[in-house]
């Protein structure tokens, strides 16, 4: 079989498609090495004394791990020299990062979790980077936090790298998405499928089910109707998985279909849901939906959603067209 590296893979996208201009195919070029990286710091676990807490707290008030941290500092090394971009913004950052004045500024901006699933980190469960890519809008020099706050529909590309029994990255940059694994031993990712795509229909929903007696009402009839199961009103057996990471839960459903949810919940009932919006809710809708898929907070389209701040957060339920579209239809029924 011939093998199709990531770089091919770009070059042919921008041939073909127009749809990889030479900064964007660096941009993702640089994010790959980044998450190679990353994969390495990982993999040492203990033996490179990369477990555990790092003793500080991110801007949402959340415990940071050491490798949450390394990853961070991983992904602005490697990206803000190449003058592909003008900022970076992270989960794991107060503010966003502008280029420095001695590197040349390009016209994208680049949004990340560095290390999602943080809570699996040291109980050694797939884990993952998420990263959005946006374009500067307008010329003018600088770049403020602003010029981040678009709706997700306006991403150049967006993906995943799951650090779990195999290394895998999976992209879009708008036209159908593409699922790359690394191969160890040449240190190359390699196209292993193409054209992922989401079933509309599926049995298997995603939620953590111990926060049940906190959720809206819409949610509740939703999960509790497949949990009645063959003899419930949706006359079929559903079955439920729950990683705790939701780029490995996300990459199930973009394998197999399925329905994630993270709902808003009375726990925070000023928040919108756990969730960031540009971190996590706006580069997993745009793959789901260039997959086939929907994403929804329950009332609108994720990729619709015009950003307040940088760290706002989000209701998601994505996954399976037809279910997705009935968890629409209960909150909509429920007003
Ligand atoms: P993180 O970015 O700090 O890891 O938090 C996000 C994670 C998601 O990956 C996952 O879906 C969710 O939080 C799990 O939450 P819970 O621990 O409530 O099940
Ligand atoms: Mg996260």
């Amino acid at each position: 079989m011939k093998r199709i590296s990531l770089t091919q893979y770009l070059v042919e996208q921008q041939r073909e498609h127009g749809l990889i201009p030479s900064q964007l195919r660096l941009l993702i070029e640089v994010v790959a090495r980044a998450c190679k990286h990353i994969a390495i710091a990982v993999n040492k676990g203990a033996l490179g004394e990369v477990l555990g807490s790092a003793g500080t707290e991110n801007v949402q008030g959340e415990v940071q791990k050491k490798l949450d941290v390394i990853s961070n500092e991983v992904l602005i090394e490697a990206n803000e020299w190449g003058g592909h971009l003008a900022a970076m913004a992270s989960e794991e950052m107060d503010s966003i990062h502008v280029v420095p004045n001695r590197y040349p500024q390009g016209e994208y901006m680049l949004l990340f979790d560095p290390l999602d699933g943080s809570s699996n980190i040291d109980v050694n469960v797939s884990i993952g980077t998420i990263f959005s890519v946006l374009r500067k809008i307008g010329h003018a020099r600088g770049v403020s936090e602003q010029d981040f706050l678009q709706p997700g529909k306006q991403q150049a590309a967006a993906g995943y790298c799951v650090y779990g029994p195999q290394t895998t990255l999976v992209l879009t940059v708008g036209n159908g998405v593409a699922l790359f694994t690394l191969d160890r031993e040449t240190g190359s990712w390699v196209l292993t499928q193409q054209d992922l795509r989401i079933p509309e229909d599926t049995k298997e929903f995603a939620i953590n089910m111990s926060n049940r007696r906190h959720w809206a009402a819409p949610v509740t009839r939703y999960i509790d109707e497949c949990l009645a199961g063959k003899h419930g009103p949706r006359g079929k057996d559903f079955n439920m998985r729950w990683v705790g990471s939701m780029v490995a839960d996300v990459h199930r459903i973009l394998s197999r279909g399925g329905v994630f949810l993270y709902p808003w919940d009375a726990r925070e009932p000023g928040q919108a849901g756990k969730l960031r919006l540009m971190y996590e809710a706006n580069p997993m809708a745009f793959l789901v939906e260039q997959a086939g898929g929907a994403a929804t907070n329950g009332r609108e389209r994720i990729l619709d959603l015009v950003p307040t701040r940088l760290h706002e957060r989000v209701s998601v339920v994505l996954g399976s067209k037809h279910e997705v579209e009935r968890v629409l239809a209960y909150h909509r029924e429920a007003g």
